[in-house]
């Protein structure tokens, strides 16, 4: 099993796409070259180099808080890093979505107040706006600088139970809720709603994009993301843990927003973390694999699913072993194995959607320069018809002017006495006649006169 596939399959879609915008900019020249673009048609395949260009790879994390959606994403994605990135450690630490995405220079997190909660504006929207957002500039080349920067997207803070509610963070009638209460009867929210963290990691580079989700509450809280971004994702990583039975929540979350018939389709996939849980040297490896077997067939029929569909891992151990480069420890994590199936389901489906979009657009293109080159092509032949239809016609014209200047020469000699300079410039007027007429008629069959 190679290391990295993940790694390794993204950089030759990239590759793919980029082939494919240098296609399209060589057709785009060629109707240039051949006067068959127009400004409608330019703009159709600017707006297709573009979505070519800025194509995002959305791979999404969900699950209860705890579970290890962040450890996870460290363990596959910056382990490179040689630290943990994203803050993980017991109880909640994620509480924001949070987007894990590159785009322009500086490094840095925006992060959106929880108060705009209270506006009906969705966190796409706010995407817009800039200036409502908090920026906090990191140093890239400092580790120490990103641990930092990354552990403020998960600071909270107490406010009043009816400010909390007004944000839908706090529920009345919620016996948990209740249980979440600080001591003077003020509760902690999350200082932000949403979160984007912008850095340059060779993956986000090729526009890949992760989503770090907090908890299946707030697949609840922020309707955006059962409604657009998890359906959108092109890959959703739902994670359970060995340590803990399947919820009754998990087991709705995954049924109504991931597996659900309109998304069955391909990226979805379960994964089991925490399996070093299950590790105890007092055992032997067979009543391990029993063990972790017998938990895999429970959680697979409380999702559905058959058990070659949930992918058993230990995250903590597989960041450990890749920072370590222990290879006995990262293949006892299986955490190769998820991103062997990760990249075989993700990648070969999305290069399918992007294939399909762009040969209808192009296809479209094409058609439309052959009912031009068509066009064309019939006037062409419409005008070499007329043409060779006139060429005889018109040496008759020339040789009758001709004789009609001869005449008239003959008359206009005798009626005057003609001096030699007339007479003289009247041949060459003739000369020039007959020269005119012979190249005229010549050059009308090879150079017919453009539409
Ligand atoms: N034993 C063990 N603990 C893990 C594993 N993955 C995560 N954890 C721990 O579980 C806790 C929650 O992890 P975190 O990634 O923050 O969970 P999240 O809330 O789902 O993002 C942290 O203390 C992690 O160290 C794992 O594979 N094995
Ligand atoms: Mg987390």
């Amino acid at each position: 099993m190679a290391e990295n596939n993940l790694a390794k399959q993204f950089a030759v879609y990239s590759e793919w796409r980029k082939g494919l915008v240098e296609t399209i900019c060589d057709y785009r020249n060629w109707l240039n070259e051949q006067e068959l673009n127009d400004a409608q048609v330019d703009q159709r395949i600017q707006q297709l180099l573009d979505r070519l260009r800025e194509d995002k790879l959305n791979v999404a994390f969900v699950a209860e808080f705890s579970r290890g959606k962040s450890e996870l994403i460290n363990a596959i994605f910056f382990a490179g890093y040689g630290t943990r990135l994203l803050p993980s450690s017991a109880g909640r630490t994620t509480m924001c979505p949070t987007e894990l995405l590159c785009k322009t220079k500086p490094t840095s997190i925006m992060m959106l107040p929880i108060e705009t909660r209270l506006s009906d504006a969705t966190t796409s929207e706010y995407k817009r706006y800039p200036d409502e957002w908090k920026t906090v500039i990191f140093d890239v080349d400092s580790n120490e600088s990103m641990v930092k920067a990354f552990k403020e997207v998960s600071s909270t803070k107490p406010v009043s139970v009816q400010e909390a509610e007004k944000y839908g963070l706090y529920d009345p009638n919620s016996a948990d809720d209740a249980l979440n209460l600080n001591k003077d009867g003020t509760i902690d929210v999350p200082c932000w709603r949403y979160a984007m963290i912008n850095f340059p990691h060779p993956l986000l580079e090729q526009g890949l994009v992760i989503l770090d989700t907090p908890g299946l509450n707030a697949i609840g809280t922020e309707p955006e993301l059962t409604i657009n971004m998890l359906p959108n994702a092109h890959a959703v990583l739902f994670i359970l843990a060995a340590d803990q039975g399947v919820t009754k929540s998990e087991i709705d979350v995954w049924r109504q927003y991931i597996s659900g018939t309109r998304w069955k389709q391909k990226g979805r996939l379960a994964v089991m973390n925490k399996i070093d849980g299950l590790w105890d040297e007092l055992k032997d490896e067979k009543e391990i694999q029993k063990e972790l077997t017998r938990q895999i067939k429970t959680s697979a029929e409380l999702l559905g699913l058959e058990t070659n569909q949930i992918f058993p891992v230990s995250a903590q151990k597989g960041l450990l072993a890749k920072v370590n480069k222990d290879d006995t420890l990262l293949a006892k994590s299986r955490v190769l194995e998820l991103e062997e199936a990760l990249s075989n389901q993700l990648i070969p489906s999305k290069q399918e959607i992007v294939r399909d979009n762009t040969q209808n657009e192009i296809d479209d293109l094409i058609t439309n320069s052959k009912v031009i080159l068509d066009a064309r092509f019939t006037g062409i032949n419409e005008q070499l018809v007329e043409l060779r239809g006139l060429r005889g016609k018109n040496e008759d014209v020339v040789e009758h002017m001709m004789n009609k200047v001869k005449v008239d020469k003959e008359n206009f000699e005798k009626a005057t006495a003609l001096s030699g300079f007339a007479q003289y410039f009247l041949s060459i007027l003739i000369a020039y006649l007959r020269c005119w007429a012979w190249s005229h008629s010549r050059c009308m069959c090879i150079q017919p006169a453009r539409p």
